[in-house]
């Protein structure tokens, strides 16, 4: 792992056509004389929370008057100054947005990471509005906690209306580059026993159910987190009795896939991954890693309190929020359910449909993606191929219209994640339909999902499971058009 990280920095110092994103900016802009506006200021840096009792050290984005990550208007250009303010090098991606790609944050695509003490702007003007988030594209940090929301107000927003922003986290207390090095190591010695019904979904088509349900989460996590806090002491928010909620929720855990249960509150979800839906309304939604549910919540008139919980996938454990609606006593919340939570499926996927769909054509371009790994070495890769810089990038052309097949070969679910774009989902097991607009799907074991997109953003760009140690084992490819 260590090895390939530097081999991308290395291979990237030595090439001209990769510049750091501090000289890729228009040199005028908000220089003397200039009358852009100013840029917000984030700093990345390295800060204490209390987890469980005990106090760990993680990783946070933020403003210097303490905000975590942005709110800002669509429209507005992005213009902002990343300040690497920890002892190692990092770099942010916007995680849903299309900027420039020299501007997308992907050590070793867009350019190199931030050196310790470094700065380095961005400048790209905002197309669309919704709930997006920003994380480390570094090595392992965004499993400390080194990611934010970013919220984008657009004319669906309504000044009078309070939002509530959710982020959700995995979090464990073991290092993990440490819990990289125990995940390949268990790999290889369930190789050696033999009798891993992981492995044995791993050679060929997995089949659902049971096998895959042992393989939902490959890390034995210490807590999962809302807003930083567990329900042992879980945020309590204050909210009207009687009035509407907005509720943006962000998964920006490193390998977990949740589902949000609201209890006695019934939601209208009208939003996933920032982009908007036919609205759905129920009490249980599921979020894949990486993705983003916006709902709007009637709180009835009576005083009460409220939690919102995310159950963690094919387990009891869950982590939240509480709402309190007038004067009440907000009681504890357990962090273990009565039930463990069913895997993801693709049923509420499958149920969405986008309010503002792709224009209707034909694909000028079909790639398939087989999604595939080597459990006994920990190694997952993408169509057999573990990621290294010298892999070629899937070859697509400006102006085209671009379908991914992607079909999931392996026992365990990987949310893909396409970098620049946006996309829709078209089709599941061969059922094509006009889906959600996203940026992250869920594929699950066995399943075949395809999604289309407009090549409009020219240049080099990231396709990845989002789980983080699938990404850093190799389940990644690029992409690339001039
Ligand atoms: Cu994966």
């Amino acid at each position: 792992m260590l090895s390939r990280r530097s081999v991308i920095v290395g291979a990237l110092a030595a090439s001209p056509s990769f510049r750091p994103i501090a000289q890729a900016q228009n040199p005028t802009a908000g220089g003397p004389g200039g009358d852009a506006p100013p840029r917000t200021i984030l700093q990345l840096q390295r800060r204490n929370i209390v987890v469980n009792g005990k106090t760990a050290s993680v990783y946070g984005i933020r403003q210097p008057d303490g905000t975590f990550g942005i709110t800002t208007d669509v429209g507005k250009p992005f213009r902002v100054r990343v300040e690497n303010g920890i002892d190692e090098p990092s770099l942010i991606h916007w995680h849903g947005l299309t900027p420039p790609w020299q501007q997308d944050g992907v050590p070793g695509i867009s350019g190199p990471p931030i050196p310790a003490g470094g700065t380095a702007d961005y400048d790209f003007p905002l197309r669309f509005g919704g709930t997006f988030w920003m994380h480390s594209h570094e090595g392992l940090q965004e499993q400390l906690l080194m990611a934010a929301p970013l919220i984008i107000h657009d004319q669906r927003d309504r000044a009078d209306q309070q939002e509530i922003v959710v982020m959700l986290a995995d979090f464990s207390f073991t290092p993990p580059d440490q819990i990289f090095a125990d995940l390949r190591k268990r790999s290889a010695m369930s190789q050696i026993a033999g009798a891993s019904p992981r492995m044995a979904t791993m050679t060929g088509m997995a089949q659902n159910g049971a096998d895959a349900a042992r393989d939902l989460n490959d890390v034995k996590y210490d807590a999962f987190l809302a807003n930083y806090r567990t329900l042992a002491d879980p945020e309590v928010v204050k909210v009207e009795p009687g009035r509407e909620v907005l509720l943006r929720i962000i998964n920006a855990s490193s390998m977990t896939n949740f589902h949000v249960e609201l209890g006695q509150l019934q939601g209208r979800l009208i939003a996933v991954d920032g982009f908007p839906i036919v609205p759905q309304t129920g009490r249980r939604f599921p979020i894949a890693d990486a993705q983003r549910l916006d709902m709007r919540l009637a709180l009835p008139r009576a005083s009460a309190a409220y939690p919102i919980l995310a159950l963690v996938e094919g387990e009891r454990r869950q982590t939240g929020i509480v709402l309190s609606a007038g004067a009440v006593d907000v009681a504890r919340v357990p962090e273990i359910a009565d039930q463990p939570s069913p895997a993801l499926t693709l049923d509420f996927e499958r149920r969405l449909r986008a309010a503002a769909p792709l224009r209707a054509r034909k694909a000028d371009r079909v790639h398939t993606i087989n999604l595939t790994g080597e459990m006994a070495k920990y190694i997952w890769s993408l169509n057999n191929v573990a990621w290294t810089p010298s892999v070629p990038s899937l070859p697509i052309a400006n102006g085209e219209r671009v379908e991914l097949v992607m079909i999931n070969r392996t026992g365990m679910s990987h949310p893909m994640h396409l970098h620049g774009h946006e996309f829709q989902v078209v089709e599941i097991d061969g059922k094509r339909f006009a889906g959600a607009v996203r940026d992250t799907v869920l594929v699950p074991p066995g399943r075949r999902v395809v999604v289309a997109f407009d090549a409009n953003n020219p240049g080099l760009w990231a396709f990845h499971c989002h789980l983080l140690y699938h990404l850093d084992a190799g389940m990644f490819t690029t992409l690339k058009y001039v």
